[in-house]
């Protein structure tokens, strides 16, 4: 059997040689991007790969970034902007390893990166840090977000101020060992291990007007099929796994996700920013490598979709990111993306 985090049918070997889009940037390897648009300019908020010589194992291991560098570009098609290190690991005081999948938020001035690390006891928690300017450098925090846990945030602001962040990631995203509220250090390396009951679901908190605190308590992202029930933990084509989303769209709030292991990104529909949310389908295939991570936008009137793959390395561990455009149809529904498209 292939291991957990070894490439399948898309893996380097395998795959598919025309590709929907090209890599946005080669100098640096990239991953997770978060977008935003921030003075009318695109912002893009990535893992930053780096070969670390650790071999690939089920905990994620061999993701052991250092550093974010903050990308910008004034249009789609246009130069990417590379502004350097904007946080390293070696300025986050309570950190340990593996900074991953980060996002940004703006507020009253200042811009917040929000990024999960291991702290010094190996627990993925989330930390917070501040700055000026959208392309860093930031400030971290002494501390991570009191109540944080696990990976993956991704922060949402509606359209009346209130912001919400999302998180969490099952398997090396530790999300399955808080089920008791507390972190359990022995706990499943892997999902509840009950397929017949609901799957673990993403978190969703309301932030304070500050950005850095939790406003309330954590609660999950549900997700109800076509018939009002919840997806079950041996529906790995449908249910959560990481890599969680919020967009709003005609006045609907879009919940979109990685399913992980089945490699599918998939989205659910909700009348409110904290759910519950209806599934309503795939609307990306799998990409080159393990894992697929991506954000949604929308800018000058079009929305875009920002994701990675492999093709740079053909290594599920050193990724690259890329954007393509994103359809809503006349329904609601969004049109499915082949990453080896047309
Ligand atoms: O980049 C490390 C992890 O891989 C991210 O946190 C996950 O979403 C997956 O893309």
């Amino acid at each position: 059997a292939l291991s957990f985090y070894q490439v399948k049918a898309q893996s380097a070997t395998e795959a598919k040689q025309g590709y929907l889009s090209p890599p946005l940037i080669k100098s640096i390897y990239t991953a997770d991007p978060s977008a935003h648009v921030f003075d009318g300019k695109i912002y893009i908020y990535p893992s930053h790969d780096i070969d670390a010589g650790i071999p690939e194992n089920d905990n994620g291991d061999h993701f052991a970034m250092n550093d974010y560098h903050i990308l910008s570009m004034d249009s789609i098609n246009g130069p990417v902007t590379d502004h350097g290190v904007g946080l390293a690991i070696k300025n986050i005081p309570w950190a340990g390893r593996q900074l991953w999948a980060p996002d940004a938020a703006f507020k009253n001035g200042i811009y917040y990166l929000y990024f999960p690390v291991k702290d010094k006891q190996d627990v993925f928690r989330i930390g917070v840090a501040t700055s000026k300017n959208p392309a860093g450098p930031f400030k971290a925090n002494p501390k991570p977000i009191a109540g944080s846990f696990s990976i993956d945030p991704a922060v949402f602001t509606d359209t009346d101020g209130s912001s919400y962040m999302y998180f969490g990631g099952i398997w090396g995203g530790q999300l399955q060992r808080w089920k008791n509220g507390k972190y359990d250090a022995n706990g499943s390396k892997t999902d509840l291990q009950k397929d017949d009951e609901p799957a673990l679901s993403c978190k969703v908190v309301k932030l304070k007007g500050n950005m850095v605190e939790f406003a309330g308590p954590v609660k999950d992202v549900v997700i109800l099929d076509s018939l009002g029930k919840p997806l079950l933990g041996k529906d790995h084509d449908r249910r959560f796994f990481e890599g969680s989303w919020m967009h709003k769209y005609n006045g609907k709030y879009y919940f979109s996700y990685s399913t992980g292991d089945t490699h599918l990104l998939e989205y659910a529909i909700g009348d409110s920013p904290l759910g519950p949310f209806t599934y309503q389908g795939v609307f990306m295939k799998p990409v080159q490598g393990w894992t697929t991570h991506h954000s949604i936008i929308e800018f000058k009137g079009k929305w875009y979709i920002f994701y990675h793959d492999t093709e740079l390395s053909g290594k599920t561990h050193l990724r690259n990111i890329k954007v393509t455009e994103l359809y809503h149809n006349a329904d609601g529904s969004i049109k499915l993306i082949d990453p080896f498209g047309p």
